[in-house]
């Protein structure tokens, strides 16, 4: 994409199916992002390199997604002062809450926005994400009251739907 200003990174190919959720977030909202691929344990130069330059390449957020030892948000943090997001992957022995507390848990003086485990913390990286943007775009802030108007009109669908049911 051309001019990101998200930057989506994750730790693994793996990772991939959960963090679709917070790039399809992004894309409906029309929000140009980078996807890509770096470690803070595999690949631990690349990791560094990529969050130092990312404020210079024009990216103001990034959403960092990982799972065990999730050290990735924590490390790209340290390495820029643009807001860091974590997303921690659910899955191995402990099911995300070792991903969880990795990501959650920095200490004081630089902090990683921690969402929820799995695909719903991925999707909420993506709007957190676009509420941070929509601090300074109007339209984008607009868009979002639409998408919280929608999910009301859901939900009513959804009562009204029961309520038929259970008349009949
Ligand atoms: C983490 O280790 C990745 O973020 C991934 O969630 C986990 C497993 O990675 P793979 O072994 O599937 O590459 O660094």
């Amino acid at each position: 994409m051309q001019n990101p200003v998200v930057l989506l990174v994750m730790g693994s190919d793996s990772d991939l199916p959960v963090m679709e959720e917070a790039a399809k977030i992004l894309e409906n909202f029309g929000v140009p992002y980078e996807m890509r691929i770096s470690s803070a344990h595999r690949a631990p130069r690349k990791t560094a390199l990529l969050a130092a330059e990312a404020r210079a390449r024009g990216i103001k957020v990034i959403i960092a997604g990982a799972g065990m030892a999730a050290h990735l948000a924590g490390v790209v943090a340290a390495e820029t002062i643009l807001p860091v997001i974590g997303v921690p992957m659910s899955g191995g022995a402990l099911n995300g809450v070792d991903a969880l507390y990795a990501t959650v848990q920095m200490p004081g003086g630089i902090p990683v926005a921690s969402m929820a485990i799995g695909k719903a913390g991925a999707k909420n990286a993506g709007i957190f994400a676009v509420q941070i943007l929509a601090l300074a775009d109007a339209e984008l802030a607009g868009r979002l009251a639409g998408f919280r108007e929608a999910m009301a009109a859901e939900v009513e669908e959804k009562d009204a739907r029961v309520q038929k049911t259970r008349e009949a």
